[in-house]
């Protein structure tokens, strides 16, 4: 096992880490940028390494600045959390190359899935579900309007470098594609300096399912279950839960075995996450695949009772799986709320400020990731998330009961947070029904301003 573990990130994230390191006996040195001196992980960790200025670009995203602090105070390993740098395949090459090793999978795999074409190609290849679309990128215009009027409309045009719903352009009908296609290839372009598009029939009622993964480097891999995550605003999760209330042993036989299948396909280590969509009819297909953490990890480990950061340790120093398929049951229900510093009545407008209170909830079934503390100054610099509230229930009513109550029990004051959201939604008739796809959270959300 490692010794020293460098954690590339900040927040929640880099708190969950450093426990994860710290309950394993692997000591942890942190990065910082000039905004998070004050931090909790900065507390918490054995070390920690200024690393730049506020500015991302500057810290959590200078990867010699990053790759110099670790050598230099001795660790053997990096783990980037998620976002800044997690899933990018130059950063891993890089730490490789300077014998550090990755906390996550090789960098051909993040390369593979971090365009999103090709992934949609190779998971095809792996024999997978997929929605009816071009095989991979689109030459041109005239290939996207010969592709759209074979599959019929509406479409989707995805861009390929993009993912989590960046650069994507609902094509309604013929006379929409040639603006659609140029704005949408403009905007891939200037977002991620490739303008490459794919794409995709669109479903207009799915429930968004994925399934998490988790394989060794001896080619042992085993899925975790699904978690259902249609609760998005803007292609940013705000609720998820395990299992999806849709989800029964069936599904999840047949969508695991598949995510199994095309992660095998092309060698995949760490920790993963195969996204599907699912339409009303019950049938699934691949989208995408998430080659880092995810944030709402959490709830997978209270039905699974499975540590996934300690996982993502073990198999990432060369141990083996020691559980199989069978060994993995899905026990219970569990929700996670993502507690973000925004104003819900003023469209989840990002809020600062300094937390003059934090009483985090407990008691049976629940727990909180969180970097706050009383005191602790909100940087607006990063992203907004301040809190998962995350519950364990036997069952899915009394997961939601559990939240209500921890939501009631949570103190966050001095900043404006978005509790009283998920307390209104987690009494919405459809929500406690299960009964919502993608487009729900957009109509709670009216609902919700007219009311308050
Ligand atoms: C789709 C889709 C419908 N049809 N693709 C959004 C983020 C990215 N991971 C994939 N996403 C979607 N892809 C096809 N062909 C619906 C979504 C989607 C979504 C779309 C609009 C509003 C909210 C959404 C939430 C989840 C997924």
């Amino acid at each position: 096992m490692f010794e020293k573990v460098f954690i590339a990130n900040r927040g929640e994230i880099a708190v969950r880490i450093i426990r994860a390191c710290h309950e394993l006996g692997i000591r942890t040195v942190v990065a910082y940028s000039q905004a998070d001196r004050d931090s909790l992980a900065v507390r918490l960790s054995d070390e920690a390494v200024c690393v730049g200025p506020a500015a991302p670009g500057k810290s959590y995203l200078n990867a010699p600045a990053l790759i110099s602090a670790a050598l230099i105070t001795g660790c053997d390993a990096v783990h980037p959390g998620y976002g800044f740098l997690s899933e990018n395949p130059y950063f891993a090459e890089i730490v490789n190359q300077c014998r550090l090793v990755l906390i996550g999978p090789t960098p051909e795999a993040i390369a593979t899935m971090g365009d999103k074409a090709a992934a949609r190609e190779a998971m095809i290849t792996a024999g997978l579900p997929s929605i009816p679309g071009s095989q991979t990128t689109l030459a041109n215009l005239d290939e996207a309007r010969e592709l759209a009027r074979q599959i019929g409309y509406p479409v989707l045009l995805k861009a390929a470098a993009g993912g989590g719903g960046r650069g994507m352009r609902i094509v309604n009908d013929e006379s929409e594609i040639q603006q659609a296609y140029t704005t949408a290839r403009g905007e891939a372009e200037s977002a991620f300096g490739k303008g490459d598009l794919y794409l995709e029939k669109f479903l207009p009622v799915a429930r968004h399912i994925e399934i998490q993964v988790l394989g060794d480097e001896h080619g042992n891999l085993i899925h975790l279950g699904e978690r259902e995550c249609s609760i998005q605003r803007r292609h940013q999760k705000l609720v998820e839960e395990a299992p999806s209330p849709v989800g029964n042993a069936d599904l999840r036989q047949r969508m695991g075995a598949d995510a199994v299948r095309g992660a095998k396909s092309i060698n995949y280590t760490g920790v993963g996450t195969m996204e599907f969509l699912l339409d009303p009819e019950g049938n699934y297909y691949f989208i995408e695949m998430n080659t880092r953490i995810q944030v709402e990890h959490p709830i997978t480990e209270l039905v699974t009772g499975l540590d996934l950061v300690k996982w993502q340790l073990r198999v990432a120093a060369g141990e083996r799986l020691t559980l199989s398929q069978a060994d993995v049951r899905i026990n219970g229900h569990s929700i996670e709320c993502r507690i973000n510093a925004e104003d819900a009545q003023r469209d989840f407008r990002p809020e600062g400020g300094e937390v003059d209170l934090y009483l985090p909830p407990g008691g049976p079934g629940v727990r909180m990731d969180s970097h706050l503390y009383s005191g602790y100054t909100i940087p607006t610099t990063y992203d907004s998330l301040l809190a998962k509230v995350v519950v364990w229930g036997s069952d899915r009513a009394e997961a939601i009961s559990r939240m209500s109550r921890a939501l009631d029990e949570c103190i966050i004051t001095g900043v404006t947070t978005t509790i009283p959201f998920h307390q209104a939604l987690m009494q919405d008739d459809n929500f406690r029904r299960g009964d919502f796809s993608t487009g729900y959270l957009a109509s709670f959300i009216e609902r919700y301003r007219v009311k308050q």
